[in-house]
Formats: structure tokens, C-alpha cells, sequence
């Protein structure tokens, strides 16, 4: 028989433990609580202008979970954005990054970060290279002219490469920001993972060169497609068979197309082909000249080759290009510019179906 005192005792411990173990678990439960109530005010702040809130930006518990590991690998990167209106320059800063992925032999990396706003890619800028390491400190900053408007439909790209001496620097990982789901009334500043990189941005996709002339007394565009260079690659051989189809979209609908000719087996057309329409002073403030590079296959189906859009939606080089043609009217404006994916175009333009047979003019 145990004594009185040795039975109270083993009860005490007993309870003690009991309440433990109920304690451990309340304040696990409040903890997580806490947490997923301050990831939704996180979401909450980010809410965009248009109401939206960008997915990209906070990641869902389960996919942390899922795909963390795949993730991590790649590190992380804090960043911060400020955009001044009166001035319409957007800053970028890139302050660190961590824990990224190891690129070369020795398990590190020699990284630098490369940004860029899209559609518009003309300005393109770098921090300086950190040699050997995997969590360098750039704090630099970054400026791009870009309206409001412009702004709002643009995408900024952050991808982390590995500089490597004699050989293709690699890409470590990339952020992309769509700019007009974020809240401009704070600096943004925050750290996020990077991703894998976007596939359809990787290559040059070539460039082409034509011309623009707008009559406005006449109603007429004039569109001369004089030729394009460095194409990508169709068929096997290593070449293409590309012809261009420039398009007019009118209020996001598709309202008139024309096409070059088929320059056979060629990465280096060169077409001078000329293609009228009849555009009124009151149209052309709203149409989008949608120019597409395709390859010709008989054997099957065409296939694009890039992509680009002009008009008064259009950003940086085309939106200049189109501004040069109206504030010189009768007179043709050439210009180079470089094809884009035709996803990216088409995700931007959003067009819709054809615009019903329009009224035929009496000639
Ligand atoms: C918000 O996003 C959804 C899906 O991503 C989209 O369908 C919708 O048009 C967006 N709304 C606005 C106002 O941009
Ligand atoms: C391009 O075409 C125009 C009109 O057809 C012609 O006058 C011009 O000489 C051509 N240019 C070249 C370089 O072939
Ligand atoms: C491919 O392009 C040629 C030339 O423009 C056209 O005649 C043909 O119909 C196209 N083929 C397909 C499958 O769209
Ligand atoms: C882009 O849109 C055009 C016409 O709407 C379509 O023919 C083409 O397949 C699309 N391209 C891509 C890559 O989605
Ligand atoms: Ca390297
Ligand atoms: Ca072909």
C-alpha cells in the first residue's frame, strides 16, 4: 500500500501534465490563427487599384508546402517599388537576396539581377556582379519612365542570373510583378521567392523594320513591311519560311488583315511590300496595328514567330513609333522594333472576335 502522500503526489504530476499538454495545444491553435489572419492582411493590403489581388505576390499555405522545396532552391529576393506620378518614373530597388540556388562547381554563385519592365523592353538595367556567394547585398535602384496608364498594364521582371566567365550566364530564378494589381499609396518593399523563369521570354525572338505614313485627309495608313532580321529557327535546316500579317483591331475587336509574300528558307527577309487601308482621323485614335511574323509550313499548320502591337494602347518604342506617324502626317516613319511572344501579345491586347462585315465603301 502506497502512502497517502505518494497517491496525492502521482495525481498532481498527473493533472500537471494533462494541463500541459492542453496549454501546448491552445497556444499551437492561437499561433496558427495569428499567422494565417496575418497572411489575409497582407492580401488585404496588396489589393490592387482594379480590386484584384496579385496571386503572385502571397503564396497559399498548401503551396508552400507542395512545392517549397522546389522553391527554396532557387532563394529569395527583397526588393522595393515606388512610383512618383508627377514625375512618372517607377523606382526598383534590389536591396538583397538569400539563400540562392548554387549555380557553379565550388556550391555557389556569382549573382547579379537584371530588370526590365514588359511589354515596353527597351530599357533594360543590371546591378554589379557579387562574386562567390549566395546572399549578396546589391541596394541599388533603378528608374523607368513609364505613365500612369502605361503603368498599370505593364509587368516589372526581376530575374537573378549567374555570372559565369566563359560560359552562358544562367538564370537563377526570377520575379514577375504585375503593376497595375499593386496599391501605389505605400513604398512596396518585401521579400519574395523567386521562380522558375517564364519560357516564353527567353529567346530573341528576331526584329522587323517597317515603315508608317497616315493621310488623314485621304483616311488612308500606309504600312510598308521592309524586312526583318534574325529570326528564329522553324523547320529543320535551321531556317524559315516567314511572311508577315499586319492586322488592324479596332475597340479589342480584329477588323482587317493583309499579308506579305513567302520568303522561302530565309531567317532575313526582306519584303518592301506595301499595304493601304482606309483608316478615318477619328479611328486611328483608337486602333491597334498588330504586327505577327509567321512561318510557312505546306506540310502543316503556320506557326508564329513574334508578335508586336502598336497604336495608342502600345508602350515605350511602338507607342513612339505610332506618335511619330501622327505628328507627321504624309510622311512615312520606319523604325526597327523586336517581336515579342505572340502569348504576350495576345494576353495584352485581349482582342476579341471579328468586327461584322464593315459597311463597304462606295468607290
Ligand atoms: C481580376 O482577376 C480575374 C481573374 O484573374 C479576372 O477575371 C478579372 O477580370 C480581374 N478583374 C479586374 C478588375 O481586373
Ligand atoms: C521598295 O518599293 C518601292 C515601291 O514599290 C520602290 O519604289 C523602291 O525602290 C523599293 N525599294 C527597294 C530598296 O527596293
Ligand atoms: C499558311 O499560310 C499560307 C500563306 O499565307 C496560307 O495560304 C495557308 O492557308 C496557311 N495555312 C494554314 C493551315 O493556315
Ligand atoms: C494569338 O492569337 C491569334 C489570333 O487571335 C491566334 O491565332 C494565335 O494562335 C495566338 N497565339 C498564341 C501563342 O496564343
Ligand atoms: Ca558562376
Ligand atoms: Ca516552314
Amino acid at each position: 500500500m502506497l502512502p497517502r502522500w505518494a497517491i496525492y503526489t502521482i495525481f498532481a504530476c498527473g493533472g500537471l501534465l494533462i494541463l500541459l499538454i492542453l496549454l501546448c495545444i491552445c497556444i499551437k491553435c492561437c499561433c496558427r490563427g495569428k499567422k494565417k489572419k496575418q497572411k489575409k492582411d497582407e492580401q488585404i493590403g496588396l489589393k490592387g487599384v482594379n480590386g484584384n489581388t496579385t496571386t503572385a505576390l502571397i503564396q497559399p499555405d498548401a503551396a508552400d508546402m507542395n512545392y517549397g522545396s522546389a522553391k527554396k532552391q532557387r532563394g529569395k529576393l527583397l526588393y522595393s517599388l515606388e512610383y512618383n506620378a508627377a514625375q512618372t518614373e517607377l523606382t526598383v530597388g534590389i536591396k538583397q537576396a538569400d539563400n540562392l540556388k548554387a549555380m557553379d562547381l565550388g556550391g555557389s554563385s556569382d549573382p547579379y539581377v537584371k530588370i526590365y519592365i514588359c511589354p515596353d523592353k527597351t530599357k533594360t538595367c543590371e546591378t554589379k556582379v557579387f562574386r562567390n556567394t549566395l546572399k549578396p547585398v546589391f541596394n541599388e535602384q533603378f528608374t523607368f519612365q513609364i505613365t500612369k496608364s502605361s503603368l498599370l498594364k505593364s509587368t516589372v521582371v526581376m530575374q537573378v542570373f549567374d555570372f559565369n566567365r566563359f560560359s552562358k550566364h544562367e538564370i537563377i530564378g526570377e520575379i514577375r510583378l504585375q503593376l497595375g494589381s499593386i496599391d501605389w499609396n505605400h513604398v512596396i518593399e518585401e521579400w519574395q521567392d523567386l521562380a522558375e523563369p517564364a519560357k516564353f521570354e527567353e529567346e530573341n525572338l528576331g526584329e522587323i523594320c517597317f515603315s508608317l505614313r497616315y493621310v488623314p485627309t485621304a483616311n488612308k495608313l500606309t504600312v510598308v513591311i521592309l524586312e526583318a532580321k534574325n529570326l528564329k529557327s522553324m523547320d529543320i535546316g535551321g531556317t524559315s519560311d516567314p511572311y508577315v500579317k499586319v492586322q488592324l483591331a479596332l475597340d479589342k475587336r480584329k477588323w482587317k488583315k493583309r499579308k506579305t509574300s513567302i520568303k522561302k528558307k530565309t531567317l532575313n527577309p526582306y519584303y518592301n511590300e506595301s499595304f493601304t487601308f482606309t483608316v478615318t482621323f477619328e479611328q486611328i485614335q483608337k486602333v491597334n496595328l498588330v504586327i505577327s511574323v509567321w512561318d510557312h509550313d505546306s506540310m502543316s499548320r503556320n506557326d508564329t514567330m513574334g508578335k508586336i502591337f502598336l497604336g495608342c494602347d502600345a508602350t515605350g518604342n511602338q507607342l513612339r513609333h505610332w506618335a511619330d506617324m501622327l505628328s507627321n502626317p504624309r510622311r512615312p516613319v520606319a523604325q526597327w522594333h523586336s517581336l515579342i511572344s505572340a502569348e504576350q501579345v495576345n494576353s495584352t491586347l485581349a482582342l476579341k472576335k471579328k468586327i461584322p462585315i464593315p459597311n463597304k465603301m462606295p468607290f
